[in-house]
């Protein structure tokens, strides 16, 4: 065990700024609301934070088009605000990670507006240009191309228009982003969250992706196509390999890959030796349907594909996607709870999942997502996951003092983290008895998966190491169902009424129960 580093066995805490603590009374979340709530996090036992982008940004896509990536926008506060709080989560104990945007960059970045003032510009080649656009669609919809009246050619955005795609062919942009990530390694930070890796390089030919056969109306327009020839091209993982050689310059430091693949794909940004992401990240509980059966196969899985040696990650949230109590209700929240804490490996949270929290519905006018403003009604807006961390049942949720940016959810006097820290059975306690048997029962870490089974509605599986051997029974149904369990101790358990019980034989769970129990032999 002591040879793991922290971020093998971290829970990591994802912070939306925007949404996690007001300071200053502008209805928008800041570093100086960070500071003030660290302490929150230390009781509920996460190990570090990854939080969303905080630099320049004329927030177009909310901080995912960065117009400087080596200073902090003035909305979230100063670089001195920043340096406070890395101090004050390291005094904590605490890691900190930041969100990288390396595939795209603000189109009011100093980079963009000299690549778009002429065609002989030093810069031009930074960015993506062509004289003709060829089919590949943008994530947010439309074309990926945009056309240039003043110098006659289309620029490549993934995104939004305002996101203009890096040349990451061009050995200046190289340099001028790794130099990015050494200023933030030196200033302390602890690794980083690449956004979009897989899709960095494109296909050097321009080629057309050719179309989906699997595409339903009701999807976004982006999935008409196949992305063959704009992602997971062959030349990334040079890149990244690249990018975790800067990022290992520094002890102990994380390079984190935000990877939408099947698993086959997804595996191959460990890298050749394990020498590409530490942790690409792994989304697929949270594309799977919520059955035991589903559940069970994208756990054996995902293991069975892992590379020797290569460290596995779970994630069951983030704020690109509907949270998870919305998407299984409030009493599955708890299951996916114990779910998440009893995997193998890194974890990643997302701030709320630990209260429940929901979607919350935007009206038409309340819309900030450019997702959703592009193409509206299909339930593509990010917005709903994106709401105030409700801190208190006052009018501004404890979040702020003015106008939230986001409307707060309208069960807030049930759900916010003054209640729920007093409520013995609540959600947010399970989150923390979790969270410390994990810290306890280090084999929840590092012990070997294995006997995954389905039946009955029933996900179990066993969690052993050196020290214990942990078996794990989640009930993914709302019939309670019978199991049987060889002679144990409960670590923990859904309801929180059965902690330090002895049990052994037929059980009889109830719908959306469940229990870690450390077996006596
Ligand atoms: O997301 C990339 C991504 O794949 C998402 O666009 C996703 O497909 C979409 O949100 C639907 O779930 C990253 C960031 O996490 C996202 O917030 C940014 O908007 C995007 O990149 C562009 O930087
Ligand atoms: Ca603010």
């Amino acid at each position: 065990m002591q040879d793991l580093s922290w971020w093998q066995h971290a829970v990591i805490y994802e912070i939306y700024p925007r949404s996690f603590q007001d300071s200053n009374g502008d209805g928008i979340g800041d570093l100086n609301g960070i500071v003030s709530r660290l302490d929150y996090l230390v009781r509920l036992g996460v190990d570090a934070v990854w939080i969303s982008p905080i630099y320049p940004s004329p927030m177009a896509d909310f901080g995912y088009d960065v117009a400087d990536y080596c200073g902090i926008d003035p909305v979230f506060g100063t670089m001195a605000d920043f340096d406070h709080l890395l101090d004050e989560v390291h005094r904590r104990g605490l890691k900190m990670i930041l969100d990288f945007v390396p595939n795209h960059t603000s189109d009011q970045h100093p980079w963009f507006l000299e690549s778009r003032s002429s065609r002989d510009n030093p810069k031009r080649d930074w960015y993506l240009w062509r004289d003709e656009p060829n089919n590949w669609s943008s994530n947010f919809g439309g074309s990926a191309w945009e056309w240039d009246e003043a110098t006659g050619q289309y620029y490549c955005h993934s995104f939004l228009k305002q996101q203009p795609d890096l040349n990451w062919r061009n050995p200046a942009v190289k340099d001028a982003m790794f130099d990015a990530l050494r200023f933030w390694l030196r200033r302390g930070v602890d690794g980083f969250r690449v956004d979009v890796m897989w899709m960095m390089i494109k296909d050097q030919q321009f080629r057309d992706n050719p179309p989906n056969p699997g595409f339903r109306p009701g999807q976004s327009s982006n999935s008409r196509l196949l992305p063959v020839y704009n992602t997971d091209r062959p030349e990334i993982h040079d890149l990244v390999a690249k990018m975790r050689a800067i990022v290992d310059e520094l002890p102990e430091r994380v390079i984190i890959g935000e990877i939408y693949l099947p698993v086959q794909q997804l595996m191959t940004y460990y890298g050749v030796d394990l020498k590409g992401a530490n942790l690409p990240f792994n989304f697929h509980l949270l594309q799977c349907a919520w059955s035991a059966e589903a559940v069970a196969q994208v756990i054996s899985e995902y293991n069975a594909a892992l590379p020797e040696k290569a460290w596995p990650n779970w994630v069951l949230g983030n704020h690109d996607q509907a949270r998870i109590a919305s998407k299984v209700g409030a009493r599955q929240a708890c299951v996916a709870a114990m779910l998440l804490l009893t995997l193998p490996g890194t974890l990643t949270m997302y701030y709320g999942e630990e209260l429940g929290m929901v979607n919350v519905p935007i009206a038409p006018e309340q819309v900030q997502d450019p997702f959703e403003k592009n193409e509206p009604g299909l339930g593509l807006g990010r917005d709903p996951e994106r709401t105030p961390m409700p801190w208190g049942n006052s009018a501004g949720a404890g979040f702020t003092t003015g106008s939230p940016w986001l409307p707060i959810g309208y069960d807030i006097d049930v759900v916010n983290v003054a209640s729920l820290e007093k409520d013995p059975t609540s959600i947010l306690q399970l989150y923390k008895k979790l969270i410390q048997v994990r810290r306890t029962y280090r084999d929840l870490v590092s012990g070997r998966l294995d006997s995954v089974v389905a039946e009955n509605g029933v996900l179990r599986y066993l969690r052993r190491g050196e020290q214990s051997r942990i078996f794990v029974a989640l009930n993914m149904g709302h019939e309670s169902a019978q199991i049987t369990v060889a002679a144990g101790t409960v670590l923990a358990s859904t309801s929180l009424d059965r902690d330090g019980q002895e049990i052994a034989g037929l059980i009889e769970l109830q719908g959306a129960e469940g229990f870690v129990v450390e077996l006596s032999s």
